[in-house]
């Protein structure tokens, strides 16, 4: 006798980013690429997760501007929107009720161990810390859940936030009987924590930007991404290999940058800058492979920003598709939790 199983569905991934400033090449290597080269492998969501960028303080104006052109860069930057579908968070009531519903299951003590809610936390005046700062990680839950993601791609960075995802997962499933699908952290071997050019010993970061040479971003023209990399701290030595030594981080950062985008072997690149005449030979080869890297990603993206509404629709049509599974699954917790369901 055959067993009737319920139709497999494709496995799906889930990511975004936030529209709090300008994209890095750090956001790049260690999300979007991946986004790009697993939407052929994986039913893709990859939304602008508007509603995380409003943690910190921040203008409104910025972030309407911010939340368009992070969208085009997505598109910019290779993900292709008849396979997988783009969307704004905020267009989709379902992320904040789901987040609210796991805040009441989420002990206070696991969010107040998050490196991230501890570090942004610290660079504010206690009292304007808001309280979504430290919900930020179930909302980011909630993102995930709501798509059923067997896998999340992302820098890492965002590996304790994806633990404490899984770790939520598990315990409703455990309270409420089987509801989610727990998702993997898709973390890139390569690329996955850029440092900044102007001090290697902290992460590249698109909000906390120390000085102008902090960040190469998607959209700096040559000349001005060529001068940063040129600029980037390293130390006094000479050798060209990759290390942990903190010390010598400028050069390994340096390193992992021309290895994420040019994907040749640690020995190869070891190999070819063994004659090299020092760190400035480096650091020209790093800013010519950038400098081919972003061309095409903003002759891409300045064609598609033409036409705001282009965006605008894409936008509108991933959400009306985004918005289909994200009720599908909120319908099932309602019922779980045991909410009355309302007679239409
Ligand atoms: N320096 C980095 N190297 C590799 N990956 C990185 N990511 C961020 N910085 C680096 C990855 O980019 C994605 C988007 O991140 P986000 O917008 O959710 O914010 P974040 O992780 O907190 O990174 P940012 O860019 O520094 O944002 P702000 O400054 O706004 O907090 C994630 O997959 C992240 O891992």
């Amino acid at each position: 006798m055959s067993e009737t199983r319920p139709p497999q569905r494709n496995k799906r991934v889930l990511s975004g980013v936030q529209p709090s400033g300008n994209l890095t090449i750090g956001n790049y290597l260690g999300a979007l690429k991946q986004w790009a080269r697993e939407q052929h492998n994986y039913e893709s969501f990859f939304c602008v997760v508007d509603l995380h960028a409003i943690t910190v303080p921040y203008d409104p104006a910025t972030l309407r501007a911010k939340t368009r052109e992070v969208a085009a860069l997505y598109l910019a930057c290779g993900i292709d929107p008849a396979i997988s579908t783009v969307f704004v968070q905020s267009h989709i009531p379902a992320h904040s009720e789901l987040a609210w519903l796991l805040n009441c299951v989420t002990p206070l003590g696991w969010l107040y161990r998050m490196t991230q809610f501890k570090d942004k936390a610290a660079k504010q005046q206690a009292e304007s810390v808001s309280a979504g700062l430290l919900n930020y990680p179930v909302l980011m839950a909630a993102d995930i859940l709501l798509y059923q993601a067997d896998a999340v791609p992302v820098g890492d960075d965002q590996r304790q936030h994806l633990e404490l995802t899984r770790d939520l997962a598990q315990r409703f499933n455990h309270l409420f009987g089987e509801t989610f699908t727990i998702p993997e952290p898709m973390i890139p071997p390569a690329g996955a924590r850029i440092r900044a050019l102007d001090d290697p010993t902290v992460k590249m970061s698109k909000s906390e930007v120390s000085s102008e040479y902090h960040a190469v971003y998607l959209l700096d023209p040559p000349d001005k991404a060529r001068k940063k990399i040129m600029r980037a701290v390293t130390d006094s030595g000479r050798e060209i290999r990759f290390s942990d030594d903190p010390e010598r981080a400028g050069v390994n950062n340096l390193l992992e940058l021309y290895e994420a985008m040019t994907g040749e072997t640690r020995e190869a690149i070891e190999a070819h800058f063994a004659t090299a005449r020092g760190y400035g030979d480096l650091k020209k080869e790093v800013a010519d492979v950038l400098i081919a890297t972003l061309e095409p990603i903003q002759a891409r993206y300045h064609e598609l920003t033409r036409d705001v509404s282009y965006i605008d629709g894409l936008l509108a049509e991933g959400a009306a598709r985004a918005r289909v599974v994200a009720n599908a699954t909120l319908d099932l917790v309602r019922e779980r939790m045991g909410f009355l369901k309302a007679r239409t």
